[in-house]
């Protein structure tokens, strides 16, 4: 499997759909319109849609009833507006205070601080909307265990809570437990719960909720470790956001625990105990596997 082809056409249908509940929202024209531009700019910004794709592979890996597909489609739109809410309120001035993403201005840039926290309000509650709506044909039993999942992964318990974590722990010295339990929250708890929303939407059985739950704690793992080498090895033109902009908000990472060489050999081993986890599943889900192999190579 082409990896880069898989991840490009899912891309491509997570953005399609994402344009189709929008305009059928109706939300486009009128008295919102400036607002939902805001929303609008990060939800398009580029970003890889590496959550609703792991969603959709996760359901895959777990059964190929051929609607599955459409009806994860506003769940897996749902992660990424959850997704895109985060990364708008991360950059505020209260918060990170970054000028770019995604090699673009910053959402609080063009639209103003409270254009910005509106544009996130907008976005995480609109994901709600979605997964509560009629866009998806899944029965409510199954529904509402998501949208369960959902809410706590994104909320208080977890990426919330990590984030105020990570920055009450800014320039301080701490326990590596300490990180581990801020990527787990504010990193991991949403990509745990794209992988566990496609496996529920698909039926899956309580050994390969197991099986998921595990691949979802190292494709996280390595998911974070990546983005920690990435900021202390690339550069601002690479990222598209502010290199080395870790050390310099005094933030706990793996190279700073570990140096680089240990932090690369530890991403290698969180993929191999991915890989390892899916071990009882059979070819379709070669699209996990790939992505596990997919997150340690990436650049940006
Ligand atoms: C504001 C509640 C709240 C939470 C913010 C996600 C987050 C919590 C902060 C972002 C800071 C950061 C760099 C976290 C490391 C991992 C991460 C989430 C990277 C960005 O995700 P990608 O690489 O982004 O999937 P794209 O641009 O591809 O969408």
């Amino acid at each position: 499997m082409e990896i880069k082809t898989y991840l490009n056409n899912q891309r491509l249908a997570v953005e399609g759909a994402l344009e189709g509940y929008m305009l059928a929202a109706g939300v486009e024209n009128g008295l919102f319109a400036a607002h939902v531009e805001a929303m609008r700019y990060s939800l398009f910004a580029g970003g890889k849609r590496i959550r609703p794709i792991l969603c959709l592979a996760a359901a895959e890996a777990v059964g190929t009833r051929p609607e599955l597909d459409a009806d994860l489609l506003p769940i897996a739109c749902a992660l990424e507006c959850i997704h895109t809410y985060s990364l708008i309120h991360d950059d505020l001035p209260a918060m990170d205070n970054d000028d770019m993403r995604r090699g673009k201005p910053t959402n609080h840039k063009l639209y103003g601080e409270a254009g910005a926290i509106l544009a996130g309000d907008g976005l995480l509650t609109w994901a709600f909307d979605l997964l509560s709506g009629e866009e998806s044909g899944l029965p409510p039993e199954k529904r509402l265990a998501i949208i369960h999942l959902i809410a706590r992964a994104a909320g208080s318990l977890g990426m919330v809570g990590g984030q105020l974590l990570d920055i009450s722990n800014e320039h301080k010295e701490f326990p590596f437990e300490t990180l581990r339990a801020i990527h787990r929250s504010k990193t991991g708890a949403l990509i745990m719960a794209s992988i566990l929303a496609g496996g529920v939407a698909a039926g899956a059985d309580q050994g390969q909720k197991e099986a998921l739950r595990c691949y979802g704690e190292q494709v996280g793992l390595a998911f974070q470790i990546v983005d920690d080498l990435l900021n202390a090895t690339s550069t601002t033109a690479q990222l598209g956001k502010a290199a080395g902009s870790d050390a310099c908000r005094g933030k706990a990472t793996y190279p700073a625990y570990f140096g680089i060489e240990a932090t690369r050999q530890k991403a290698e081993a969180a993929v191999e105990e991915a890989e390892s986890a899916l071990i009882s599943f059979d070819a379709k889900a070669d699209p996990l596997r790939a992505i596990a192999r997919y997150i340690i190579t990436r650049s940006h």
